[in-house]
């Protein structure tokens, strides 16, 4: 059966962010997918879909949250990989302040622990308020936590940019959360 856009969306993120096996599929050390292989085993799993599909469901994505190759012929996800993946992005001068949006459940433990990547690669940041509040009510009653992101650079930590401007990093202390 033909899929919405919504649910090619999130098959796409089940796939190559957290599941290549689902349907056999096997990503490079970079994260990525030939375009032609994925949707051939994504149609002999069942979900079907072509190649229009696809670049429609990439070019449309609100949070561009798939990357292609120059050539349209290899597809990644920008980021939220629970599988191990070099992104093999360059480490970058973050802005000076970053945020976090969480559950009021996690404050306790992240104010102790600082922000760990959980079940994903990396702890995912976002250079606006407005984004973070939206990334924390996933989880439920959203709380927003300050990133001194210039503090940690000053002290050597690193920062990644994705493709599609989420800011990575491995892990925040808490003495740069307030
Ligand atoms: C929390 C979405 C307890 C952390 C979004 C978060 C994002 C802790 C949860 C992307 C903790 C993990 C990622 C600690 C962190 N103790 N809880 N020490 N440290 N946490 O979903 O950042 O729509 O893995 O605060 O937009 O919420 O999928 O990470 O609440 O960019 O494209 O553990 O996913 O993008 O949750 O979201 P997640 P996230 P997509």
């Amino acid at each position: 059966m033909p899929i919405s856009d919504t649910q090619l969306s999130k098959f796409l993120s089940l796939v190559l962010r957290h599941q290549p096996e689902a349907i056999g599929l096997v990503l490079d050390s970079q994260g990525w997918a030939g375009t032609d292989d994925l949707i051939a085993k994504a149609n002999a799993a069942g979900t079907e879909f072509g190649r229009d599909d696809l670049l429609r469901v990439v070019a449309e994505s609100d949070k561009k949250r798939f990357s292609l190759s120059a050539d349209a012929h290899r597809i990644r996800a920008a980021q939220g990989h629970s599988v191990s993946v070099e992104l093999g992005l360059a480490a970058q001068e973050p802005p000076s302040v970053l945020y976090h949006g969480t559950a009021t459940r996690f404050v306790e433990a992240i104010l102790s622990e600082g922000l760990k990547p959980q079940a994903r690669q990396q702890v995912h940041l976002s250079s606006d308020e407005a984004t973070a509040e939206r990334v924390g009510q996933r989880h439920g009653k959203p709380h927003i936590f300050k990133v001194d992101a210039d503090g940690m650079h000053a002290k050597g930590f690193k920062f990644f940019r994705a493709d599609n401007g989420v800011w990575l990093t491995d892990h925040v202390p808490p003495e740069f959360l307030a």
